[in-house]
């Protein structure tokens, strides 16, 4: 699967509508290629030193276009990781040292000394009762469970890939450790290169572990990624996914899980003015943008949308003159021209799985493989609209999303540091 694919999936399920719309291929707009996003307008820009050095195919641009399938090969992720070196890139002889190979792996599970979890006992590598990776798989057995989730960083406006995941809910694992008492919250941190100052830590309230809320999908110990074992640079052999949460609280090269009676968040993010505490957000982002508009003709354009924990029930695109002076007091854009766009239907093969199909029992999923609603919360969907010619000049873009409560991006939660959610808008020239 290259990264085209998902270019020509979006267009496979675009070219459906626009030929309905009435509009030929050739008057489509071209594809925003990925190595050439558009200028992100200042406001919009990922606070790139808030995070890390970027790995080799880290590329921290806004929102903007993805050439994956639905589903993202794991080749295609891209990678924001700490650690020097960052321990996907130590050599496999190395790995094995520390327990970053399936089987050498050992996950200490362990009563905060500072703040003290009542438990029956501990999981220890000093009298060998630490989780080895055939005990995940014999937990995961009974346990197992997959979704489907956007990987997506609190300082990226892009996601990272959309993975199929599949693990053993983190709270079989505390229940080995028969807790009995003063139980508040888990941390848990990965391989950091032995040096304390490279530990990347995040944190759950017990309750979100040991329940699911509503129709979230559980909290996972993840050994698999679109059906294959999780390779070291998603953060094999086992990490921690959050469904609902921004990439930071899926710790990778997991290697241990504290039980603590601390009553808040002591994740390594939060040390960055980060908003720690704050689910995915729903945005709209434009994969074609109008481009070479020519006056009088049908202008053509379509997108993404990442599906946050609020929901979407719309995507609306708007297109205003860009030399007219927007009216005062309106910095969400409410003001503005919009109109709905499609929301294009679920993919109906899944390349980047095996055999294009998902796996039974996939949380959110029929029998059938099919999603029982679409679109689906915390993954992506397509969106496209063909709006009507306009005279020569020059024009501003924009599109936005509408969450299950009605509220227009960037609501609910405007902050950047709670995750990307700004309102993309594009110039373009008719002529
Ligand atoms: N151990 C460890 N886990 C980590 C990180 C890290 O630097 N070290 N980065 C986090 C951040 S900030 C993000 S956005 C996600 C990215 O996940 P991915 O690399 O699989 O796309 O991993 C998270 N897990
Ligand atoms: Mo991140």
């Amino acid at each position: 699967m290259r990264r085209n694919d998902f270019l020509a999936e979006h267009f496979q399920l675009t070219r459906r509508y626009f030929l309905k719309a009435g509009i030929a291929a050739s008057a489509l707009g071209t594809v925003r290629a990925d190595d050439k996003p558009t200028a992100p307008p200042a406001a919009q820009a990922p606070d790139t030193k808030q995070e890390p050095k970027p790995g080799k195919r880290a590329k921290p641009e806004k929102a903007g276009a993805r050439g994956e399938p639905y589903f993202t090969p794991t080749e295609d992720f891209r990678d924001v990781s700490r650690g020097k070196p960052v321990p996907h890139s130590l050599p496999e002889e190395k790995r094995r040292e520390v327990g970053l190979t399936r089987d050498t792996w050992r996950l200490e599970v362990l009563s905060d000394p500072d703040n003290r979890a009542k438990l029956g006992e501990e999981l220890t590598k000093a009298d060998g009762t630490a989780l080895d990776f055939a005990a995940l798989l014999k937990l995961g057995e009974k346990h197992a469970v997959r979704f489907a989730k956007v990987m997506t960083c609190l300082n990226v406006g892009c996601p990272l890939g959309m993975g199929l995941w599949e693990g053993v809910p983190l709270r079989e694992v505390v229940w080995l450790t028969k807790p009995r008492e003063n139980l508040r919250r888990v941390f848990y941190y990965g391989y950091h290169n032995d040096d304390p100052k490279q530990m990347f830590r995040s944190s759950l309230p017990i309750g979100r572990v040991l329940e699911d809320p509503f129709d979230l999908p559980p909290v996972i110990l993840c050994y698999k990624l679109n059906g294959q074992w999780l390779d070291p640079e998603r953060g094999g052999p086992v990490r921690i996914v959050v469904p609902e949460a921004y990439g930071f609280k899926s710790i990778k090269w997991l290697t241990h899980v504290v039980l603590t009676n601390l009553a808040h968040a002591n994740d390594t993010y939060a040390e960055q003015n980060n908003d720690v505490d704050s689910p995915l957000k729903t945005f709209a982002a434009a994969l074609a943008p109008p481009d070479n508009v020519q006056a009088g003709k049908p202008i053509a354009v379509s997108g993404y949308a990442q599906v946050g924990i609020s929901g979407l029930t719309k995507v609306e695109v708007s297109i205003e003159p860009a030399d007219k002076p927007r009216p005062e007091g309106d910095p969400y854009f409410l003001t503005a021209p919009w109109v709905v766009a499609e929301l294009l239907p679920a993919p109906t093969n899944w390349s980047a799985l095996p055999d294009g199909k998902l796996p039974p029992h996939t949380h959110g999923f029929n029998v059938a493989g099919r999603p029982k609603s679409w679109p689906m919360r915390l993954t992506n969907a397509h969106w496209a609209a063909v709006l009507p010619g306009l005279p020569a000049g020059k024009y501003v873009f924009r599109c936005r999303s509408i969450d299950a409560q009605g509220r227009a991006q960037p609501m609910p939660r405007p902050f950047r540091k709670s995750g990307h959610a700004t309102i993309e808008s594009v110039t373009f020239t008719v002529s």
